[in-house]
């Protein structure tokens, strides 16, 4: 609590201007989405039910091309529209509204923060999202309403396809094996040595090349951790100055606004939705 006091006063006096936020599924578990790789909660340990070699695969590109039945199932419970922004969504947002943010950089494909009302240039899907969807073969686009009619459609088993060659189409989420997008290259590049503050949050960092984001950040730049756990470079190479918030990323949401006295603003903007 004493390093988010500082964090927070920080905050008031103008310390900090342009704030990076680099998350993961842990910031939306609170709303009902699992992570990867909680122990028990996570995807990967439920996921017997799809029969895959291994628990990655269902993110494979080389897996989806033999066997995409596995992706759409998962897909189907995960697809966006289901789920609410968390307290967290809501403290990205009210970082924009108090005119500290530069940018998210996030690996979920939930779009909780576009929902969230968090302006569209400041989001960086660094692995992409489902608001767009391709052929894996021949790159035609699919407009989301015949994907979702194919998703539930049994004559396809669930499965949708190209209305150019048949083959099979997948959404714009970046898969194990794929590029990720142009976005996250160029913006990083301009951001990384601009931010003075990067508040990491709810992420094992363990997929590359977003994982490597903490260790690139110039020593001037502050680095926060929320997360359940330590993870990635604040493990392996901690910097002196880091602060690390070990609990739940709502519980953060809530500590931090109360602190910098924006407790009542961040209740309105979830309350407005
Ligand atoms: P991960 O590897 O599952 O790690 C999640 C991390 O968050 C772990 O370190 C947990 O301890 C921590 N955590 C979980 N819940 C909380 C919480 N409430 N508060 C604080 N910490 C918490 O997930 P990553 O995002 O690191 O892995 C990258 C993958 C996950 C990306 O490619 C995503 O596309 C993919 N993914 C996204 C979603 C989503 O869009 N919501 C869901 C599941 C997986």
């Amino acid at each position: 609590m004493s390093d988010l006091k500082t964090l927070a006063e920080a905050l008031k006096n103008g310390t900090y201007s342009r704030v990076v936020f680099m998350v993961g599924a842990g910031i939306s578990t609170g709303a009902g989405i699992p992570d990867f790789r909680s122990p028990g909660t996570g995807l990967y340990a439920n996921l017997s039910k799809l029969n895959l070699p291994y628990a990655e695969a269902v993110f494979d590109i080389e897996y989806f091309r033999q066997s995409p039945k596995a992706f759409y199932t998962l897909a189907g419970e995960l697809y966006p529209g289901k789920f609410l922004p968390t307290k967290f969504h809501y403290l990205i947002k009210l970082f924009e509204e108090k005119r500290l943010l530069r940018r998210v950089y996030t690996q979920n494909i939930d779009t909780l923060e576009r929902i969230a009302g968090v302006g569209a240039d400041y989001i960086v899907e660094a692995h992409g999202s489902f608001a767009a969807n391709h052929c894996i073969d021949c790159d035609a686009e699919l407009a989301t309403e015949l994907l979702k009619l194919d998703m539930e459609d049994e004559l396809v088993d669930g499965i949708p396809v190209c209305r150019q060659c048949g083959g099979y189409v997948k959404p714009d989420i970046v898969f194990f094996g794929e590029g990720l997008p142009d976005r996250f290259y160029d913006l990083w590049e301009q951001d990384c040595k601009k931010t003075d503050l990067i508040i990491v949050a709810g992420t094992s960092l363990s997929v590359y090349p977003f994982a490597g984001l903490p260790a690139a950040v110039p020593r001037r730049t502050q680095r926060v951790l929320v997360n359940q756990e330590r993870v990635g470079d604040f493990a392996s190479s901690p910097r002196k100055v880091d602060i690390l918030a070990l609990r739940a990323c709502d519980v953060i949401a809530d500590e931090l606004a109360e602190l910098c006295g924006w407790a009542d603003e961040l209740v309105e903007l979830i309350r407005k939705g």
